[in-house]
């Protein structure tokens, strides 16, 4: 099977394995964890924060920021497209208390000008807007990556309007990787940033959370709260730190991988790309035909996502190769090309 579903269906490396077995480890949930602090330091200083706590998902991450960001009852001002919105069981909702007030960005680029228009005036029966959420890559909108003075512009327009922001940066190596500068310099001036060890970087389970001191142990309690307390989680945080140290710049691999993958797409009947700025391509039909389109895929030992019935997603990883990409893409235009002569025969 050449399985182009997620980023998260890859392996641990043989250097994570070994990682693992060979992993210091005590209890975390008294802090004495060695290899877990160790992943914890590496993570926080790597982004320029000053403390970070190791969470099993990037969605328990995701959910523990907001949670210490906001009140009960505050709209959180998000593109209507993110993680957040669209596969968090409505977490938002259910572990804050709060509200989205959803964003539109057409490409998936959040602009301050959006930020701005979302805000209303505040009124005695208006609920506070206190939270801006950005994601970068933006999965949805096809990997899309926000620039730096994208997120320096939306981290300051947050500032002038009294907003905390967090970035869901589940994929934010991939953005510093294809803008070739240093994650930190994505980050700086946002109050929390979440990001992956299981997706690209081939852990096999976690996240980290980052953000001040003081938030940081506030968010530890919120786990805790969720049952996501860890014992010898030093198992996992030894993969994590493997991936933080040498997985990060292979990540162009996977970029090239998505853009020859696109370009073989290109120009095929009905099928319409958008910008592949990393390792997620996305297609657009005008026609549902994207369930169909995966399973005759399946067949042929492809695999892929329809994200909805007329989207279609394929990401890249190191646990394919360039050639599976260019032989899912020639299955692909086979399956088109079946399609359309059923219907019109
Ligand atoms: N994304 C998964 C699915 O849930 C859609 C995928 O295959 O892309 N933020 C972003 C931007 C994500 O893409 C994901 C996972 C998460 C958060 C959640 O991470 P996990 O799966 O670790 O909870």
């Amino acid at each position: 099977m050449i399985d182009l579903r997620s980023d998260t269906v890859t392996r641990p490396t043989p250097e994570m394995r070994r990682a693992m077995a060979e992993a210091e480890v005590g209890d975390d949930l008294y802090g004495e964890d060695p290899t877990v602090n160790r992943l914890q330091e590496e993570a926080a200083a790597l982004l320029g924060f000053e403390a970070a706590l190791f969470v099993p998902t990037g969605t328990m991450g995701n959910e523990i920021a907001i949670r210490v960001l906001t009140e009960r009852g505050d709209q959180v001002l998000v593109e209507e497209r993110s993680h957040v919105v669209e596969y968090e069981l409505s977490g938002m909702a259910q572990h804050s208390g709060v509200v989205p007030r959803m964003l539109r960005a057409e490409g998936g680029i959040l602009s301050p000008d959006a930020v701005r228009a979302g805000l209303k005036i505040p009124t005695i029966n208006r609920a506070a807007t206190t939270l801006l959420v950005v994601e970068n890559t933006h999965n949805l909108a096809g990997g899309v990556v926000t620039p730096v003075h994208g997120m320096r512009g939306l981290f300051d327009c947050a500032k002038e309007l009294g907003l905390k922001v967090h970035v869901d940066g589940a994929r934010l190596w991939n953005a510093a990787v294809a803008l070739g500068v240093a994650p930190a310099a994505l980050v700086a001036g946002a109050d929390t940033v979440m990001v992956t060890l299981s997706k690209g970087l081939c852990c096999p389970v976690g996240s980290l959370l980052v953000s001040s001191r003081e938030r940081i142990e506030r968010a530890r309690r919120v786990r805790q709260l969720l049952g996501g307390g860890m014992r010898q989680a030093g198992v996992l945080a030894a993969a994590g730190l493997v991936a933080l140290r040498s997985m990060i710049p292979r990540l162009a691999e996977d970029h090239q991988k998505a853009q020859r993958l696109a370009e073989a797409l290109q120009g095929r009947e009905g099928l319409r790309l958008g910008a592949v700025d990393t390792n997620i391509v996305v297609a657009r039909f005008d026609e549902p035909k994207v369930p169909a389109l995966v399973e005759a895929l399946k067949k042929e030992g492809v695999l892929s996502t329809a994200m909805d019935p007329s989207t279609f997603r394929l990401v890249t990883h190191h646990d394919v190769s360039a050639e599976d990409c260019a032989r899912a893409a020639q299955l692909v235009g086979q399956a088109l090309s079946a399609a359309r002569s059923e219907k019109c025969s």
